[in-house]
């Protein structure tokens, strides 16, 4: 029997092409799980780049090509690409092209899969317009579907595993457990009174200024730096260039604490223990929105500087009805953290509205909750596309 008739075993193939970091990954592997655990899916997950998705699966080192994960099987999606029976559901992650031969065979089916394009996250007005549009294919009797995450009951939400939130509420109750977490992570006993931050993000010019700032400061700040980008900038700050992970740096009010790259677990309890915390891309930006603390996101900058609209977008949607001192502090250190701005000028007069902030992240991060996730509404929306 040809591959192309057979039935598959997979309810959904989802592709994913690792453009650079962790994001493309990180969002794919979420929904693969997501899949698999919450609607008794059996998905198949295809990623190009097997280091980038054992830094976040590191059970993906012990095995080469093939690894059974979660309820998922995750395949190398190497070149060229074997001859298999595309299931019934294919989601193609933020544009990343099918291979051909995959794409024939998905074409040479009856009925056709279903085709996803799962979109990059965005809080622009436009993405609503543009959720569950079709887009035939130029050649093939194929229909792709663009589905948009977002921030509003017109997109396709955000990823939020069930229970998520109930876990987060407990692990805020639980004093004593959080004090033997914080030891377990290797951060020494924090100073009465300390700002807890923690710390992700691309290479950062602006970061200088604000450790400055925090040094000089008379309240302590405790930074918490996982593994990544921005750590040449921290040490450069300290002139110790040879530091590593577990090492302890301290200047004036400020202790920086370098830990390794946390596993994704490990990485939300410490958006969920720190005050404040800088994220980056797009998984991390929506973690720290669980995490219903203040944050600041290092965006990813795009050609054209596109970014900054986007940036703006999701400032305005975030702000509404927070007082005007309040949105203007956390708008200015936002762009001066993404390159528009002083961060100097902007931190004292963001670290004053940090309690109104706080109590306005909460309800921002409650009111998000209330929304169906994104891989329900993928469900969802696979149900009735396929009716
Ligand atoms: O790594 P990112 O910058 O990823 C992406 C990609 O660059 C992608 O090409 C781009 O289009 C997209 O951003 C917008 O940031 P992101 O999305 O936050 O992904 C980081 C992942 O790493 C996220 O799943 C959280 C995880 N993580 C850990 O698991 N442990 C850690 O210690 C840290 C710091 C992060």
């Amino acid at each position: 029997m040809s591959p192309s008739v057979a039935a598959s075993a997979f309810d959904w193939d989802i592709f994913c092409r690792v453009v650079d970091n962790f994001g493309d990954i990180g969002v794919s592997w979420r929904l693969a799980k997501g899949l698999a655990r919450d609607h008794g899916c059996a998905v198949r997950l295809w990623v190009d780049d097997w280091e980038a998705f054992s830094r976040l699966c590191p059970a993906a080192l012990n095995v080469a090509d093939v690894l059974h994960q979660d309820g998922v099987e995750v395949r190398r999606w190497s070149d060229p690409f074997p001859p298999v029976v595309p299931a019934a559901r294919v989601v193609e992650a933020f544009a990343c092209e099918l291979p051909a031969g995959y794409l024939a065979a998905m074409a040479a089916r009856t009925p056709a899969p279903l085709w996803i394009n799962l979109e990059y996250l965005s809080a622009e007005n436009w993405v609503e317009g543009c959720h569950g549009l079709g887009s035939p294919h130029p050649r093939l009797p194929l229909l792709k579907h663009f589905f948009f995450p977002g921030f509003t009951a017109r997109t396709g939400g955000l990823l939020r595993e069930p229970g998520l939130i109930e876990q987060r509420i407990r692990f805020h109750a639980d004093t004593r457990g959080r004090g033997e977490w914080w030891r377990h992570l290797g951060v020494p006993e924090m100073p009465a009174g300390a700002c807890v931050v923690s710390l992700f993000a691309y290479e950062q010019p602006g970061l200088h200024t604000v450790l400055r700032c925090w040094a000089d400061a008379p309240q302590p700040t405790v930074l918490l730096v996982p593994e990544g980008r921005v750590v040449g900038d921290v040490l450069r700050f300290f002139r110790s260039p040879e530091a590593g992970v577990g090492a302890c740096l301290r200047e004036g009010a400020l202790t920086v604490v370098l830990l390794p790259f946390l596993d994704t677990a490990e990485y939300d309890r410490l958006l969920w223990a720190c005050d404040l915390n800088f994220v980056r891309g797009e998984d991390s930006f929506v973690r720290a929105q669980w995490a219903a603390r203040p944050f600041v996101w290092h965006i990813y900058a795009q050609d054209d500087e596109i970014h900054h609209d986007k940036l703006d977008a999701f400032l305005a949607r975030y702000l509404a009805g927070i007082d005007d001192a309040t949105a203007a502090a956390t708008r200015d250190l936002w762009r001066a953290w993404n390159g528009e701005g002083d961060a100097a000028a902007a931190w004292p007069r963001f670290a004053e509205c940090l309690p109104r902030l706080a109590a306005h992240t909460r309800r921002w991060s409650d009111t998000l909750a209330a929304s169906p996730d994104l891989v329900s509404t993928l469900v969802q929306f696979s149900e009735l596309a396929v009716k």
